[in-house]
């Protein structure tokens, strides 16, 4: 099938690099927002989000024509849905005594219900945003089934997930691996019609809900993992072992393969998604729910690292450097270095923030520095908790100079042991107990 205009709902972190490539390979793009902000931005040429090249590849799409904003979806071949699904605040399902997370679905209802007056015979509608098994089928087509027309049969339907990382997405978008979830298989292949546009890595074809289950097991399997990493780091704490010192050996194993512990899973994915399995079935998911739970403690952890360096927190002065999700990424959402600060806070340390990618991030209770040096000026310890490589790259012996903190905690293996001790610093790194 061919495709002359498409329609892309939700213009964040996914819907907006989606769009903007579309465009950029010629397709004509309608991106549709429920922001007027975010419209009024990137009419302008302009982005909301950080994320390197997307401003170049947006500026350019809009500067060609292929590309404009607007809050209400048109008439197009193809219509994507690219909305968050986050869960939701302050509801939480329970089962036998433990309470699991809920995913708040209804942007994606409402991204549907948006499409209903402008479906036509022979259109292709595609779900993009993670979501719980069985959402394309058992959520999304009853809703668009109130156009009169069936999904499958008068329309195609197919759910494919994004599988990008952040901070790199504008590449992987068109190299990873793709995989397209029809309703039906001729669904599936129309799909694939739409994405090979730009995608060069392989795309393969299955059911919906197959689909929507691989984009939770690839997340799920990480969060698992990344869990077990953290648990290990509690153990050599206890052990008097130095955790990074026992992965890198264990690693050298060549069928093992132990990511790195840290101060907890953040972002919108991770951190989310294992959830939608738990809801779903929470009698089969005892490890899915148990790992979930061993990362989000794990600012507890740092908490009790940080102690063991300073002891009583109570009017200790810390300087927390890092506040996104993950090293050299501008987002906030899910963070645990944020609860970190809180705990801290709740100890009764008075802690200054530095985030060098949001430094005017406004975050509830939190103090952000306005600059780095005023961060650190009168600490008493610094606390590395994002392991961005303008940190990693920082003078010692220029810092010595600019605070009065000769303690160094470091959650992520950001710094060196020997060059921060030869500059008068005593260095505490998270899991290690020597
Ligand atoms: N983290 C650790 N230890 C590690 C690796 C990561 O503590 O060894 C932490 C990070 O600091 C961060 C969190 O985990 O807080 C998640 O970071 P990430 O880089 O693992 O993943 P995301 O959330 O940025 O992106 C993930 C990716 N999924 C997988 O790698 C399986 C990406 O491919 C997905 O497209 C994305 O989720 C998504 O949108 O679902």
């Amino acid at each position: 099938m061919k495709f002359q205009k498409i329609c892309v709902i939700g213009l964040g972190y996914i819907g907006l690099p989606t769009a903007s490539t579309f465009a950029a390979h010629g397709i004509n793009v309608l991106g549709v927002d429920i922001s007027q902000r975010i419209i009024d931005t990137l009419n302008k040429g302009e982005i909301h989000i950080h994320e390197p090249g997307l401003h170049e590849e947006v500026k350019k799409a809009i500067q060609s024509g292929n590309f404009k904003a607007a809050t209400k979806p048109e008439e197009a071949d193809a219509f994507i849905i690219a909305v968050p699904t986050p869960f939701q605040e302050n509801k939480f399902g329970e089962y036998n005594g433990m309470a699991y997370k809920l995913a708040d679905m209804r942007a994606v209802i409402s991204a549907a219900e948006s499409i209903v007056p402008f479906l036509r015979k022979g259109n292709l509608v595609v779900l993009e945003s993670t979501s719980p098994p069985r959402t394309t089928v058992d959520l999304v087509t009853p809703i668009l089934a109130r156009s009169g027309l069936e999904a499958g049969r008068d329309f195609h339907l197919a759910y494919s997930p994004e599988r990008v990382l952040p901070g790199q997405i504008m590449r992987e978008l068109i190299e990873n691996a793709r995989v397209i979830g029809g309703v039906t298989p001729e669904s599936a292949q129309v799909g694939r019609d739409l994405y090979s546009i730009f995608v060069k890595g392989q795309i393969v074809q299955t059911d919906a809900t197959t689909a929507e289950m691989v984009k939770l097991m690839e997340n799920t399997y990480r969060d698992v993992n990344i869990a077990i990493a953290n648990e290990f780091s509690r153990l050599a704490n206890k052990f008097g072992v130095d955790v990074w010192e026992a992965i890198s050996i264990a690693n050298l194993h060549p069928r093992v393969k132990i990511l790195n512990p840290g101060p907890g899973v953040g972002g919108h994915c991770i951190s989310v998604d294992p959830w939608f399995f738990v809801e779903a079935a929470p009698a089969l998911t005892p490890l899915i729910y148990h790992a979930r739970q061993v990362n989000d403690a794990q600012p507890h952890f740092v908490v009790e690292t940080v102690k063991r360096a300073l002891g009583s927190l109570e009017g200790k002065k810390i300087a927390a450097l890092g506040l996104a999700y993950k090293p050299d990424v501008d987002d906030l959402r899910e963070s645990p270095a944020n609860e970190v600060v809180h705990l801290l806070q709740h100890e009764g340390a008075l802690v200054k923030a530095w985030e060098p990618f949001k430094p005017d991030a406004n975050l509830p209770g939190i103090h952000m520095s306005a600059t780095f040096e005023d961060a650190i000026k009168d600490a008493d310890a610094l606390l590395l908790l994002v392991n961005h490589t303008e940190f990693a790259k920082l003078n010692p012996k220029e810092i010595a100079q600019k605070t009065k903190a000769r303690i160094l905690i470091d959650t992520v293996k950001g710094w060196n042991y020997e060059a921060w001790e030869k500059a008068g610093f005593t260095l505490l790194r998270l899991g290690v107990g020597k």
